[in-house]
This record gives structure tokens, sequence and C-alpha cells, in this order.
């Protein structure tokens, strides 16, 4: 791997960028083979993007252990073959570890899928004639994965053994090419990244910069400039990083908090040669705005924060965690529909196309790294956990919606070397950005966690009425608000909730309310508002999300009645009666701000 994928591949006059998506061959490999090439037999056909596992009729396929491989042939335009070009191919996601070959030479591989890989392949593709791609896909999770799993090997009563992942997470282990592959052509000198951090002072907008090129050693000038919505110049620099001052700035808010949410202008750096020519340009969004916190609040260009929304899953029907704009666009629609401002991208970082809608449309994200249940604290785990918010972070800096990191779910805090553990994986958050709190969802107590003094906020998980002590609809108010309050007391910070909630089968009514009914994630909904309504005026109550926005997939077990059935909407997206009421909730939470 030539690159961490920073800048998502954009054409621009110096870019060209074509898709790999489409229809590619695939094949099981058995368990003896040790990677794809010289793999033979028949393939099938697989959709990319997508997850493998729904798209057969084969339940050997969904529930597949080890190597798949991926196949398809491409040609290059001759123009990207000149001596001034680079060629690179672009991964978004490959779940959970890829090997790609280009005609029959290994040309990089990757680990921690939900990121993205560029792999340079300037002088290895074939001029005028058919490339071979082979992407070797390994969804095998062991104890330093992020995130961690086990693999089994299950003996019946003949002897015979088969292979089993187990995890403990709750969401099916989906794997494949989650997201687009590009092949797309920077110029030999490139910008190569762009770091954004912005500030505000009375309607003064402030956007400091660095950017980075590579290719060359030459003195390259640079162009900044940005632009605002009418394509109007605001602000220029001939410094390749700087602070420009952009006076009158349209500030980014998030949505309904402002009549204008989601304000975004356009930050071009341009990298010229010493005779004045273009050698390269890429175009980045940005939004203004500061986020700031205290041991109470949260404040968004200098106003408190109240976060409403919910934990989310990339989960669709068929195409598993494969990245589609329906479905996505249809989610955003429904996130204002129902008049949420923020999701936490449980559990795992989402596709970049997501961070970009967020960003147009003002919605604010918790973006979470893929560590959950995050358990036996090793070095090499250490390590790995450090290497995914890297690259997380590395990937999701200059997006205005991204307001928190969330650097785990539920790991198991209450265990000592906790401590030391997450010590050392918030100071790695805090060396690589200190412009955004960070956080992580806690299950623990406020007496037993060993974690969360590391932190900027707390988050807690609670399924009152729910796991503890289900039917009991009664004590959720009183319960609740002693908890929340125990952990500000004792930690000093400000608290959210991030998991409250219950099953629902969608048509199953029971009144008065009984647990898995609709009626009842409607009435467990009501007594979770009510307690909130009592810690806000407390002052260091700064959110509510519900779990989950919709119902999702996850591993077979008899808890699960065809997967995780949380969603206030259904896995295709229609609203169950709760979510009536949460829209009624959240738009009138948003009135009052
Ligand atoms: C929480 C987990 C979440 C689960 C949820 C549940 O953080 O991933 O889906 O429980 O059981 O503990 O519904």
């Amino acid at each position: 791997v030539n690159a961490e994928g920073s800048l998502y591949p954009r054409e621009t006059e110096t870019r060209e960028v074509k898709t790999l998506d489409g229809i590619w061959k695939f094949r099981v490999l058995p368990p003896v083979n040790t990677g794809c090439l010289g793999a033979e037999g028949p393939t099938i056909l697989m959709p990319v993007p997508s997850s493998y596992n729904d798209v057969t009729q084969n339940v050997l396929i969904r529930d597949h252990v080890g190597l798949v491989c991926y196949e398809r042939q491409f040609r290059v335009p001759s123009s990207w073959s000149l001596s001034d070009r680079r060629v690179w191919l672009r991964f978004s996601s490959v779940s959970y570890a890829a090997n790609v070959s280009l005609n029959g030479y290994q040309v990089g591989s990757h680990k921690i899928g939900h990121l993205p890989f560029d792999i340079d392949i300037t002088g290895v593709f074939r001029h005028n004639a058919n490339n071979f791609l082979t992407v070797a896909v390994d969804n095998t999770l062991g104890n330093n994965t992020i995130p961690q799993g086990i693999v089994e090997y299950i003996r019946n009563a003949n002897s015979q053994v088969h292979v089993k992942q187990s995890y403990t997470f709750d969401f099916f282990n989906y794997a494949g090419i989650h997201r687009s592959v590009f092949l797309h052509s920077t110029p030999k000198i490139y910008v190569d990244d762009i770091k954004i951090t912005t500030n505000i002072q009375g309607d003064y907008g402030f956007v400091s910069y660095e950017t980075t090129y590579k290719g060359t050693t030459n003195n390259v000038q640079c162009l900044v400039q940005i632009y605002d919505k009418n394509n109007d110049q605001v602000a220029h620099s001939k410094e390749c990083s700087g602070s420009l001052l952009i006076p009158k700035a349209n500030f980014w808010w998030p949505y309904l908090m402002d009549s204008n949410p989601g304000y975004l202008y356009t930050f071009k750096i341009s990298l010229i040669n010493s005779r004045k020519e273009l050698i390269d340009t890429y175009y980045e969004k940005i939004g203004i705005r500061t986020i700031e916190w205290t041991n109470t609040s949260i404040f968004i260009n200098e106003k408190p924060l109240y976060l409403r929304g919910f934990g989310m899953h990339e989960d669709s029907d068929l195409r598993g965690k494969g990245w589609d704009p329906v479905l996505w666009v249809k989610n955003f629609n429904l996130l204002q529909w129902v008049g949420a401002n923020a999701f936490r991208t449980s559990h795992y970082p989402y596709a970049e196309e997501i961070y970009q809608l967020a960003d147009e449309l003002g919605i604010m994200i918790i973006g979470e790294c893929p560590s959950v249940d995050t358990d036996i604290f090793g070095p090499e785990l250490l390590t790995n956990h450090k290497l995914a918010l890297t690259k997380m972070i590395n990937r999701d800096k200059n997006h205005p919606s991204v307001i928190i990191w969330s650097i785990a779910n539920e790991p198991r805090t209450q265990k000592d070397p906790a401590d030391a553990y997450f010590k050392q994986i918030a100071d790695h958050v805090k060396s690589l950005d200190t412009s955004r709190p960070i956080t992580f969802s806690t299950n623990q107590q406020y007496y037993s966690d060993k974690a969360v003094k590391h932190v900027d906020v707390i988050s807690v998980n609670r399924y009152l009425a729910w796991y503890e002590e289900p039917g009991q609809l009664m004590d959720v108010v009183a319960n609740l608000t002693h908890d929340i309050a125990k952990w500000h007391k004792k930690f000093n910070k400000p608290v959210l909730i991030s998991e409250y909630g219950s099953d629902a089968i969608t048509g199953f009514h029971a009144y008065p309310e009984y647990v898995w009914s609709e009626d009842y994630q409607l009435a467990l909904l009501s007594e979770h508002f009510k307690a909130f309504d009592q810690l806000r005026p407390e002052g260091f109550f700064v959110g509510e999300f519900i779990w989950n926005f919709a119902d999702f997939n996850t591993p077979q077990s008899f808890t699960r009645a065809g997967g995780n059935k949380k969603g206030i909407f259904t896995r295709s997206r229609q609203p169950k009666s709760a979510a009536h009421l949460v829209r009624a909730r959240y738009n009138s939470i948003a009135k009052s701000e």
C-alpha cells in the first residue's frame, strides 16, 4: 500500500476518476488455499460494492469463514500512460483484510475493513492491454483484529470438523468489497493531504490549513483559494500552509439550529511550477465552525449543543454493508423527517460519501472507530487499535459534521488493564486532533469503569426495562436519572446516553404493553423521554441517542428474531409506531433551540 487514502478521489482539471464498480467474478476458496493466484474452477457473478453474504442462494457463502477471491479486468486510458502521470487503485473498504494482485503480481495489502487504501500502480499496469485484477478478501477476526473475534473448530459426533467464526458484537460480520473501487489518475507531483481547522470570532471565520504534496523535492508554489456557495472567491494565499480570514462568514450550523444548516465553502489548492504552469489541483468542501467543551457542556459556534439522534449501522437487505446511495439518501431523509441532528457511526467508520451528505445537510456525527467489545488488552491489539484511529482521523479530519471521536464501544473497562490501555488510546487521539472531544460508549457502572476518566464526554449505553428488568417500565425514570447524575458527579464531565431501546417486531401489538411489541417500544422510549426532561435542566446532560435507527442483521441466536429489531424504522425503512413519537419530540426540541 502506497498511501493511506486521505483524499477522496475527485475529478479536477488535473485528475481523472473511473469507477471499477459493477459485476465482478467471485469464488470461495477452500481452506487449503492461502491466496487467490492460481485458484481454479468456476466463478460466479458478484456485485461490487456489496457484502457477498446475502447475494447468493448458498448458505456456505453466507456463512463462509476465510478467503474469497474477486476478479475483474480493466483497461487504462492511453492519456494516463504519459510519463508525468500516476495511476492509482483506490479501495474504499474491503472487509476485513485484502490482498490485491495485478497481472499476477501482488501490488498491495490492507487490514482493517471500513477504511480506505490507495495503491500506486504506475509502472505496473499494462498499456494498451487488459489488466487482470484479483482481490483476495479474508473475513477472519482474531484476538488482535479490530474488532476482535474467535475462530473455532467444531467437531461433530462423526469427527467431521467445520470452522466457525464467533464474536461477541451484535451485528452480522458481513464481508466483501463493501464500498466503491476507483481507478484514478493524478499528476506525478500531486497534492497528498490537506488538513483544515477552523475558528470564529464575531462574524469572522478563520481557516487554518496545512497542505502537503509528494513526488518532488523541487520548489513548487501553492495557490490556495476559498470560494463560497455562489462560487465567489472569498480568500486566497500563496502559502502551502497558513491561516485565512473570511469576513462575514457563513458558519456551519447543524440541522434546524439555523435556517441555512450545513453551509460549505470550497477550499481549492493548486500546485504551480517555476514556469507558472498548473501541476495539480484539488477541491475540498469545508465548513467553518468551532467545537468547544467544558465539564458540563459541548458548544458549537459558542452555542450549547443538545444532541438528538440514533446509533445506526451500515446495513440493508441483500447488500449487507455495501455502500448504496439510494439507502443513504433515504436514511438522511428519515433523519430529517424525524428531526434528528446527529448520529453515531456505531460501530465503525461509515462510507466517506455518508460524511459528505452529513456535511451538506448539517447532520452531526460521532465518528466511531471499529473497536467493539475490546477485551484482552495486549500490546498488539493496542497497536492495531491506534492504527485504526490514525486511519480514521486521517480520512475524516476535515468533515465539519464530525464533532466527536468515539474510540470504542462497550470495551471491558471494568478490567484493570483497561485503564492504562485507554490512557494510551486517548493520548494517541489527542496527538492527532485536539479540535474535537473524545468519548467511548460504556456499558459499565460509574463505580466500576476504569477508563472513562481518560475521555472528555461520557457516553452511557443503558437497557433499562429491557436487558435490565424487562417489563418494569415503572422504574425507568427514577433509576435512569439517578444513574446519569452519578456519572457526572463522579467524573465531572458532560454525559449523554448513547444507547437505549427495546426490540419491537413490526405489526406485533400488545396492550397493556408487553416486551417485543411496538406498543412496548413506544412506552419504553416515552419513559426515557421523561427521564431526559428531568435531566436536561441539571445542565450536564448533552444528548440522547436511540438504539437503533433501523432494524439490522446479526449473527443467528435465539435472542434475535431475524436480526436486531430495536430500530424505530424497519430494515426497509418504514416507520414503526414509536417513530411518530420520536418525530414529535425531536422536532419540538429543535423548535426550542
Ligand atoms: C449494546 C451494543 C449494541 C447492541 C445492543 C443490543 O452496543 O451493538 O446491538 O446492545 O443488544 O450493548 O441491541
